[in-house]
């Protein structure tokens, strides 16, 4: 390794002192004026990554949801996952590293990690549409270099399309074209197969209004347009041109806020959804004739995709085993929905896509998803593998048309990841299939009443939970005032924990009306707010 030439290249992308950050739920993010030092180390992490596994590894400059201002970096691992926790240590490690420190951290890395330099390192990399991404993945590239790496710029690209990428080229095209006319292509093919067997062609189904978070998701759906059938018609709003990324609209927004987002006119029961920043994120919503907002949230995704393939995998009778993954996050309703009436098994881990992810991995078909709209489905390679030989050979009429169902939502689905764009094409076709108007599939359960709020600490790290994020160890006696606050409503619960993404704590709360919930939700902030600042 070439000691100097780093040296010199650090030394371009000084690190401010004192400044430490941390690998948190989805990567690195911060103001953007402090993150050149951490893409040009992460640069340099990917090709130890690289190095290591002997694949092609990811690198995104996005800070998604969080306002324009900020950026975030992230890794990804070779089969578009997140990139592996024990690497997340090293990526802190060298991010907040001195810079005489840089040359020992990086060794120290190569040592644990066993990384054989002389190995060949490959790195894709993409960017979102803040101003500050093009000259952060530059950045990058610096790094990448400065070790001998070799790089594949995308450009501008959406979060999800990087994992898609990075899948493909280390499965050799088995998963797929490493381009974007590649991803198009599958993802189109797929959903026109899905559709030609829907037997509605009621106009209003057709018809899809897409706030695109002024993001990336915008320039990514224009360009896929061409590859949709007549029969969807998809409608543009906030698609940069105007406003600022994720400012009053964006996925994130209506989650919180549960209201729709500015820059889209609604007209009653029309089917609308939004993207994040990056698009990742999905999420629907509608309103009704007397005017009033309904959300159709991850929860509510994951279970019309639940529904849809139970009812497909119990028609090809392979005895695969379907679960849904949730977070804390997860309406109450929705979980004893998908256990009580659709007798789906359902499991709880902590927040972030990477834990998610990981569990759902442990099924024959994983469903997962966050509330605020980031999740998809997992596939294991058994029951993928049956479901293309049923294709091929079952003789049953209708257990092949059954796996053909199953198979084009395989390929219709980005399994490395949630991924705005196939979610909405998956939902699409869903309710194309199963003949279901919004309305119909925002009946299906009723949400709890909600309220999500987030304060801000002096450190939000002296908040430490447990029970996948359900309880707060510290500070001491939190928890036990969150109880007590919690049993002064009906239907109720509360939980606190400190963002991975942003510098604040966030709290959530249910409760019998929108009152309470509100109610709740104000009182644990306060004693967040008291609690964390005495410590
Ligand atoms: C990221 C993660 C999500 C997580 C969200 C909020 O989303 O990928 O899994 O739910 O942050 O995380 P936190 O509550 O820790 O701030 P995105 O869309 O911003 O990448």
């Amino acid at each position: 390794m070439d000691f100097e030439a780093l040296k010199k290249y650090s030394a371009l992308h000084p690190k401010p002192a004192g400044l430490a950050l941390q690998y948190g739920t989805a990567g690195f993010r911060s103001k953007a004026e402090q993150l050149d030092h951490v893409v040009f180390r992460m640069g340099l992490l990917a090709v130890l990554r690289s190095k290591a596994v002997t694949a092609t590894i990811g690198i995104m400059v996005t800070a998604s949801h969080n306002p324009e201002e900020d950026n975030g970096v992230k890794l990804i691992d070779p089969l578009g996952e997140m990139l592996h926790p024990s690497w997340e240590e090293y990526a802190t490690q060298l991010a907040n590293a001195e810079e005489q420190e840089l040359q020992k951290v990086i060794t120290e890395i190569c040592q644990k990690a066993a990384v054989n330099l002389h190995k060949d390192a490959s790195v894709f990399i993409g960017r979102d549409t803040r101003p500050s991404s093009e000259k952060l993945s530059q950045s990058v590239i610096d790094g990448i270099q400065v070790l001998g790496g070799q790089y594949h710029d995308y450009g501008l690209v959406t979060t999800p399309q990087l994992h898609y990428m990075v899948c493909c080229q280390n499965t050799q095209g088995q998963y797929g074209k490493a381009t974007l006319e590649g991803y198009y292509e599958k993802l189109s093919k797929a959903f026109m197969e899905l559709i030609k067997q829907s037997h509605c062609s009621g106009e209003s189904q057709r018809h899809l209004k897409i706030d695109c978070a002024n993001g990336i998701g915008a320039l990514k759906l224009s360009e896929m347009k061409p590859y949709f059938p007549q029969e969807v018609a998809i409608h543009i709003y906030n698609d940069g041109t105007k406003e600022k990324l994720n400012h009053l609209c964006g996925a994130d927004f209506v989650k919180v806020h549960q209201k729709p987002p500015g820059g889209l006119d609604m007209k009653p029961n029309e089917r609308c959804c939004s993207f994040d920043g990056d698009a990742d994120r999905i999420v629907y919503y509608y309103k009704d004739t007397a005017g009033h907002f309904h959300l159709i949230d991850g929860d509510k995704i994951a279970t019309l995709i639940s529904i849809f393939l139970k009812e497909f995998l119990a028609k090809v009778k392979q005895d695969f085993k379907l679960a849904v993954v949730q977070t804390a996050y997860a309406n109450g309703n929705s979980t004893r929905y998908l256990q009580d009436t659709l007798k789906v098994p359902v499991h709880c881990v902590k927040t972030g896509v990477k834990h998610l992810h990981h569990k759902a991995q442990e099924f024959d078909v994983g469903v997962y998803f966050e509330a605020n709209g980031h999740g998809t489905v997992l596939f294991s390679k058994a029951a993928e593998t049956k479901i293309r030989q049923l294709v091929k050979e079952e003789k049953d009429d209708e257990k092949r048309e059954a796996a053909k169902m199953l198979e084009n939502m395989i390929d219709l689905i980005n399994q490395t990841v949630g991924d705005a764009v196939s979610d909405m094409l998956v939902i699409e076709a869903i309710l194309a299939l199963k003949g279901l108007t919004v309305q119909q599939w925002d009946a299906l359960y009723t949400d709890l009443p909600n309220r999500l709020l987030k304060v801000q600490v002096a450190d939000r790290r002296v908040i430490d939970t447990t029970d996948a994020e359900r309880r707060a160890l510290t500070p001491p006696g939190l928890q036990e005032k969150i109880d007590a606050l919690v049993k002064k409503y009906k239907l109720s619960r509360a939980f606190v924990r400190p963002s991975g993404t942003e510098d604040v704590v966030r709290i959530y709360a249910e409760a019998d009306t929108q009152e309470n919930a509100d109610a709740l939700a104000h009182e644990v902030s306060l004693a967040v707010f008291y609690l964390a600042d005495e410590i």
